[in-house]
């Protein structure tokens, strides 16, 4: 179904704008895609006539917040396919799902001479939080191996995982390089060796059609704002068993059921892992992204996405001196690259100054940079509000940076 892109573009009010002189591109969307009217209207009813804190009040206002906040996590279990509400946990976003298991499942199951795995091409966040873990504890991290394409081998993958494996965390979509990992068959793997498995599915939310029971994946994390929702507000999926075992995060109200001085009980998950006052308005205003996703259907975003993509590696790869980085055969609508002979943060500047928004650098994934022995690169990303007339104004700049140094 081809899509109506002149409506899907009126939802969204700050495309409409000229930068720098010339009509807005946004093709920074693996950074965070923009945020259609509804969920701007959404926050700003929520402060209008809803606003209270939820879950404690015996009044009408905290009555109904809590209701409204409540129905998110039923949304959200029906987009990711979640057996149970209670295996939804609110997060601040995929960094804070991470750190989340990394404190607990990590500190309760992971001892000295146990082994974490994750892959080359993970973001910060998934690299740093088991870092901490295994310095504190004395365990290993364990790292799979990528190819020039930007793709894991599974028989590398096969090598690394042994009966000391505890767990393996990897990315489902490469923020960088856009790669989909086969995580299915990375999972299954993981499983029969006893390790249990966190998919980080910052990338691969906004993209796929998702269901973590059909994947069997005991965690996955995600952020709101690369799903057309809000930032600051994110989720931590959880196996009810797993979640139930683990210790809490943080401490505080709303995670207790009973405080002494003496002893302190805890309250039933997801709560146990929700202290202190959450995001109340932004976690109400997602309900409008999953709206607006759903109204279109994942599928059919894909198949634009694709389309977008295959048009914008047909175009660019013409152009000489462009260099991708990433060639995966499969693939999210991301197109990293760089130049010949030019710094990407220049090229950057050049496209932002013929309004295009790309991002430049190491996309916070410096060991992958490493492997392919750049620096960084240049990133256009795209979404379901981009057309190709965009990715024709992206090739044409990109045609006449290079030709700056590819004469
Ligand atoms: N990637 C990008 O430009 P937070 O910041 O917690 O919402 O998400 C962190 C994160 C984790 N994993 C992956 C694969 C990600 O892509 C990101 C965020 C952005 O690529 C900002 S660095």
């Amino acid at each position: 179904m081809a899509l109506d892109l002149t409506h899907i573009r009126s939802l969204f009010p700050i495309l409409d704008q000229e930068v720098n002189g010339k009509p807005l591109v946004y093709f920074d969307n693996a950074a965070t895609t923009q945020k259609p009217q509804s969920v701007i209207d959404a926050l700003s009813q929520y402060y209008q006539t809803d606003n209270s804190n939820i879950h404690r009040g015996a009044h009408t206002l905290a009555d109904r917040a809590t209701r409204t906040y409540e129905k998110t996590r039923e949304m959200v279990r029906e987009f990711i396919g979640a057996k149970e509400q209670e295996e939804i946990i609110f997060t601040k976003g995929t960094t804070e799902g991470i750190n989340l298991v990394a404190a607990t499942f990590g500190r309760k199951y992971i001892q000295a001479g146990d082994e974490i795995i994750i892959s080359t091409m993970e973001h910060h966040s998934n690299i740093v939080p088991w870092q901490m873990l295994c310095e504190e504890k004395g365990a290993h991290l364990k790292i799979i191996p990528v190819s020039d394409a930007g793709e894991i081998d599974l028989e590398d993958f096969k090598k690394l995982l042994s009966p000391t494996t505890k767990l393996v965390s990897v990315v489902h979509v490469s923020n960088a390089l856009g790669t989909i990992n086969p995580v299915k068959s990375i999972i299954d793997l993981a499983h029969a060796q006893g390790a249990k498995v966190l998919l980080d599915g910052a990338q691969s939310t906004s993209h796929l059609e998702v269901d973590v029971q059909a994947l069997d994946c005991d965690f996955m994390a995600f952020s709101a704002h690369k799903i057309y929702g809000p930032t600051g507000m994110g989720v931590l999926y959880g196996k009810r068993e797993i979640l139930e075992s683990m210790p809490p995060y943080q401490g505080g109200g709303e995670m207790i059921k009973e405080v002494t001085f003496e002893k302190t009980t805890y309250n039933e998950i997801p709560f146990k892992f929700e202290a202190g006052t959450p995001n109340i308005g932004d976690v109400i205003a997602f309900q409008k992204a999953l709206e607006f996703v759903k109204e279109i259907g994942k599928a059919n975003i894909k198949a634009h996405e694709d389309d977008l993509l295959a048009y914008a590696v047909e175009k660019l790869s013409h152009i000489k001196g462009f260099v991708p980085i990433g060639t995966a055969k499969e693939k999210v609508s991301v197109v990293s690259f760089l130049i010949k002979d030019m710094h990407p943060f220049d090229v950057g500047m050049m496209l932002d100054a013929s309004g295009i928004a790309v991002r430049t650098g190491h996309h916070c994934t410096q060991p992958l940079m490493n492997r392919f022995g750049i620096e960084g690169t240049v990133r256009a990303s795209f979404a379901v509000y981009n057309t190709k007339e965009e990715i024709d104004r992206l090739a044409e700049s990109v045609h006449k940076i290079a030709k700056i140094k590819n004469k």
